[in-house]
């Protein structure tokens, strides 16, 4: 069927999209600011960017603005439109998402926490939250940023206290995931951390050198060679202090890490910037989508042409550069040269290709087949279909873009059900649109014909997900859309809105409004996930308990009979404690006043799901001690008197008896 996008039903061909989009945001913009008038949560500062409305529209700089505006004012979505409202409740033959008590998930869900820096499990299709794991974010549930360890690793890792996850992928073999590893961006300090999803727990951050902020990133398919981070924001290289006021120096760089070392491998300058990235499914093409190649410091450069550039990185090309010398190193970083004018991108197998897009797109996804890569619009109300084989084989970089449907007004992201659909989401029709990818191909750019079905969410979609359709194995039943903004779903909690996740079965290819989507829930989220990954629970095998063997040699395993004091120096004392249900191996112990303790704790319970706490009042001091895991803590004893240590997970009927003293002497 063909479904006839919000505000426009033109289909002609030759139509230019982004004109044609300017003029649809102008009415948007127009019909919002008579509805809203009024309203006090509507503000498009206009004077502050010293703009004209249409001037500020050609900026392109209004999605976001506009997006939540369309929420307040209901404006819209379905201006004449036939999917709204409807077909929401479900028709019966929807699977239940309602997972009994005591029964599981079918699956994994990792998302990312956005700038609360953390990762949160969910399971699905129960949308119940499992789990979190602290990555970015010193947090003392878990005790992160409180032992030695992982104050060490956040400290390395430039000993930021917040960060910015965006972007998980779970590591791979043979395009399948493998269930060791899930790497994350932090956005905000360019850095990646990776997950040993043995233990659901981040054992490695990497700062990267040369980059700023890093956005895309991605795990390398079929089989994690390297995890590619895109960094977005343009820098003087190095940024010491030099070219300050040079913005045509600045530089945007792809860099690639070793995923077991974590170590920065290489580095690849471009022109323009870099925002998402995804790969093929040979080892072969990483894409970056990119939105300013004006290579602007101001809103307004940044959207000043029509044309943007999509970076195709041919890996292996890149490698063989970096093997042979051919780079310049800074910081210790080989950084070869992927700039459109270097030598090294004029023979038969170029290192970066650049491939014209209309202005400003958002994403880039890879089909789980690997053919095609989308690239969705944002400004475009289309996406761009990127043949991935054309990227071997065909010399003029236009026409390896073999598809561009127009699917509504801001899409951003685009997912897969394994059986030759793509799902978009649309942020400011606060809208998934459904479509045929094949169809997409076959017809005109800039059509509709390829569209199957839209459906309303709520609202203003970010990233949009379908079960492993990052992989090679789409399953195609569920799908989740993050929302950015929940407005009027859940009860008001103040200012500060959560988000709002919402669960979509795709199971189903109707020939009706919505091509068979059904929303099925909606769940808060407390900001601000921007992205998630799923995979089925047979993928994923957690230790219920520590292995001892994994920190052997590092971290003494501390029994009861070992449990000690021994004094190192005047000022040094180590104190060794097993712990267990309901007593620390030590009922005290004594050091004093101004001494550096170091205590090392082991959990000696064999029994899952026995976790124990050792905190210390007035000494930042806080483990969450798992079984069979042993955690140190260094600090200062520098107040004379009685300090009580106690349990805080609350693990048996002794529980609150469960206690030792520190008792600190007074150096007289
Ligand atoms: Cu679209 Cu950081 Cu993935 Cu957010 S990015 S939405
Ligand atoms: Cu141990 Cu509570």
């Amino acid at each position: 069927m063909t479904e006839h996008s919000s505000t426009d039903n033109t289909t002609d061909e030759l139509s230019d999209p982004v004109t044609e989009y300017e003029e649809q945001l102008n009415e948007v913009l127009a019909d919002t600011n008579e509805t809203a008038a009024g309203e006090s949560t509507v503000s498009l500062e206009l004077p502050s960017l010293g703009l004209s409305r249409r001037d500020f529209m050609k900026a392109g700089a209004a999605v976001g603005a506009i997006g939540s505006m369309a929420g307040c004012a209901g404006v819209m979505n379905n201006g004449g439109s036939s999917s709204g409202g409807t077909n929401q409740t479900g028709s019966g033959d929807v699977p239940d998402h309602f997972v009994p008590p005591g029964e599981h998930d079918e699956y994994y869900g990792f998302w990312s926490g956005g700038h609360s820096g953390d990762l949160r499990i969910y399971g699905l299709p129960s949308m119940r939250e499992l789990t979190r794991i602290p990555v970015f974010n010193p947090e003392q549930a878990k005790g992160y940023g409180f032992d030695d360890e992982t104050t060490q690793l956040l400290e390395d890792a430039g000993d930021f206290k917040w960060g910015d996850s965006h972007h998980p992928g779970l590591s791979e073999t043979d395009g399948k995931y493998d269930g060791r590893y899930l790497y994350v961006n932090d956005k905000a300090h360019g850095r990646v951390a990776r997950i040993n999803l043995k233990y659901f727990e981040t054992d490695a951050i990497t700062n990267i050198p040369n980059v700023q902020s890093v956005h895309g990133c991605c795990v390398q398919s079929p089989d994690t060679e390297y995890i590619l981070a895109n960094s977005e924001f343009r820098t003087p290289l190095p940024n010491d202090g030099r070219d300050l006021d040079n913005p045509d120096k600045y530089v945007s760089l792809l860099s690639a890490l070793d995923p077991e070392s974590m170590e920065v491998l290489w580095q690849v300058e471009v022109d323009g910037n870099l925002d998402i990235i995804d790969t093929d499914k040979d080892g072969k093409w990483a894409l970056s989508s990119a939105y300013n190649d004006e290579e602007g410091v101001e809103v307004e450069e940044m959207t000043k042409n029509d044309r943007d550039f999509v970076k195709a990185f041919n890996i292996p090309a890149i490698q063989a550069a970096v093997d042979a010398g051919n780079y310049r190193e800074v910081n210790g970083i080989p950084i070869v040269d992927g700039t459109k004018n270097s030598s090294l991108n004029q023979g038969d197998e170029p290192l970066v290709r650049y491939i014209p897009t209309p202005k400003s797109p958002h994403c880039v996804e890879v089909t789980p087949d690997g053919k095609y890569g989308m690239v969705a619009g944002k400004l475009s109300p289309t996406v761009s279909i990127i043949d991935i084989e054309k990227l071997s084989t065909e010399p003029d970089p236009a026409n390896v873009i073999v598809g561009q449907p127009k699917v509504g007004l801001g899409p951003l992201h685009t997912t897969y059900d394994g059986r030759g659909h793509a799902y978009t989401s649309l942020f400011i029709d606060s809208q998934v649109v459904k479509w045929d990818i094949e169809t997409a191909i076959n017809s005109p750019k800039a059509s509709e014909e390829a569209i199957l079905g839209k459906i309303d969410v709520h609202y203003n979609p970010g990233h949009i997900q379908a079960v492993q359709a990052m992989s090679t194995e789409p399953t195609g039943d569920w799908l989740v859309v993050l929302n950015k903004l929940s407005k009027d779903r859940f009860l008001p909690v103040g200012p500060i809105y959560p988000d709002n996740d919402q669960l979509i079965y795709i199971g189903n290819d109707k020939d009706d409004e919505t091509g068979g989507m059904e929303l099925v829930s909606d769940h808060p989220v407390y900001p601000e996930p921007h992205d998630a990954i799923f995979a089925s629970k047979e993928k994923i095998s957690p230790a219920t308990t520590w292995d001892k063997a994994d920190y052997e040699g590092e971290k003494e395993y501390v029994t009861e009979s070992n449990s000690r004091v021994e004094r190192i120096d005047d000022e040094t004392v180590e104190v060794y404690t097993s712990v267990k249900r309901s007593e620390y191996g030590l009922r005290d112990f004594r050091v004093k006043e101004g001494d550096t303790v170091k205590l090392t704790a082991t959990n000696i319970e064999g029994s899952q799901d026995i976790v124990h706490g050792l905190a210390i009042p007035e000494h930042n001091v806080h483990l969450a001690l798992a079984p069979q895991d042993t955690r140190q803590a260094t600090f200062t004893a520098d107040k004379p008197g009685v300090y009580w240590i106690y349990c805080t997970y609350f693990c048996s009927a002794l529980h609150l008896e469960m206690r030792s003293r520190m008792i600190v002497e007074p150096r007289s």
